[in-house]
């Protein structure tokens, strides 16, 4: 039998994970069952009461929407239920999350994720994602989980995937071998298979970068980025910018259509904004997965960033490999 649904296609591929237990199989499962009912609830903003801020401020001093903690309880409930969760590290909470309970201290897997990124764009109606990112634990099973099982690079994930609520509802994961993606048929409730191995093309036209910071980018990037207006030779038109400020709808157009995203170092984010453990590593992961590149600008690839922080932040370029290499190519050759 094709296998059709993601729940197929998992079971079907499980042999192939390398700790063949049914474990990962059964998270993505659970996570998948979240994603649907926050892509519900996403559907019906408008007619509910569940936009706006709660009145909140979370650790990174963002005010929370009432959606980002709808979202972060869902995802935190799903992946506690899957039972082999020991600890979750999530943008919403300050600390890492321990599940304690019998069955989840035994649990091989730690999870991190963004629950609900770019939800400052929801009350507009523009597209959200949810972003996670599995490792295996470092520190024994049947004790608790400890920050050293968050804090390692991305090199080191089991899986990592998210989900894009857009004018459809997209889950797209990856455990290494290859990056695959599903829609949701809402008439069944069901994610179909969409590619199973999805190829990002090596150049692209669309560049993706908040350009209204544009002073305080490094040198290298605003002469990456005038070279990117000037007038391309193949296409007699310069390349074009698409920033919706959504990170998942930036980084899953340029996927399917070539581009580069990028987050650089401004004034007032010297790191970049954008997370390494649950937004960094796993779009990384993705795009790698993809045919895709993924660095902090400087050369480093950013699966191999050693973490030292639960919410640490990093440069991003990520996309298409030949567009990321020039970017490099143009930080190397024009130093502030
Ligand atoms: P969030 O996690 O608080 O939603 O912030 C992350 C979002 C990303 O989706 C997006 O790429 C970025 O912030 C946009 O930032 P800016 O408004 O500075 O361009
Ligand atoms: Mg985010």
């Amino acid at each position: 039998m094709v296998a059709n649904t993601l729940d197929e296609v998992i079971i079907q591929r499980q042999s192939a994970f390398p700790y063949a237990k049914g474990d990962l199989s059964r998270m993505l499962m659970h996570i998948a069952i979240a994603a649907k009912i926050v892509s519900r609830e996403i559907n019906k903003a408008g007619i509910i009461d569940i936009l706006g801020e709660a009145n909140n401020v979370n650790v990174q001093g963002e005010e929370q929407q009432k959606l980002d903690i709808y979202a972060n309880n869902q995802f935190i409930s799903a992946i506690k239920s899957s039972g082999i969760c020991a600890g979750i590290a999530s943008e919403e909470d300050d600390d890492i999350i321990i599940l304690d309970d019998e069955l989840s201290r035994n649990g091989h897997y730690v999870v991190c994720m963004d629950p609900l990124d770019g939800s400052s764009n929801i009350d507009v109606n523009v597209s959200v994602g949810t972003i996670f990112a599995i490792y295996r634990r470092v520190t024994e099973p049947g004790t608790k989980v400890q920050r050293e099982d968050f804090l390692q690079p991305g090199n080191k994930l089991a899986a990592a995937g998210y989900v894009l609520y857009g004018s459809s509802t997209m889950l797209l994961y990856t455990t290494g071998l290859g990056t695959t993606s599903f829609t949701l048929d809402p008439s069944i409730g069901e994610f179909i298979l969409t590619d199973e191995r999805m190829t990002t093309p090596d150049d692209g036209k669309i560049y993706s970068i908040n350009q209204g910071n544009f002073h305080s980018f490094p040198r290298g990037v605003k002469e990456y980025l005038i070279y990117s207006q000037e007038t391309d030779k193949a296409t007699n038109r310069p390349h074009s910018l698409r920033y919706i400020g959504s990170l998942v709808s930036d980084f899953h157009r340029n996927l399917l259509k070539g581009g580069i995203f990028i987050y650089p170092e401004t004034e007032k984010n010297p790191n970049g904004k954008l997370r390494l453990l649950y937004e960094c590593n796993p779009i990384a992961f993705l795009a790698e997965q993809a045919g895709g590149k993924a660095t902090d600008g400087q050369g480093n690839r950013i699966l191999d960033i050693q973490p030292t922080d639960i919410h640490q932040r990093v440069p991003l370029y990520v996309g298409s490999k030949k567009m990321v290499d020039k970017a490099e190519e143009f930080n190397r050759k024009f130093k502030d």
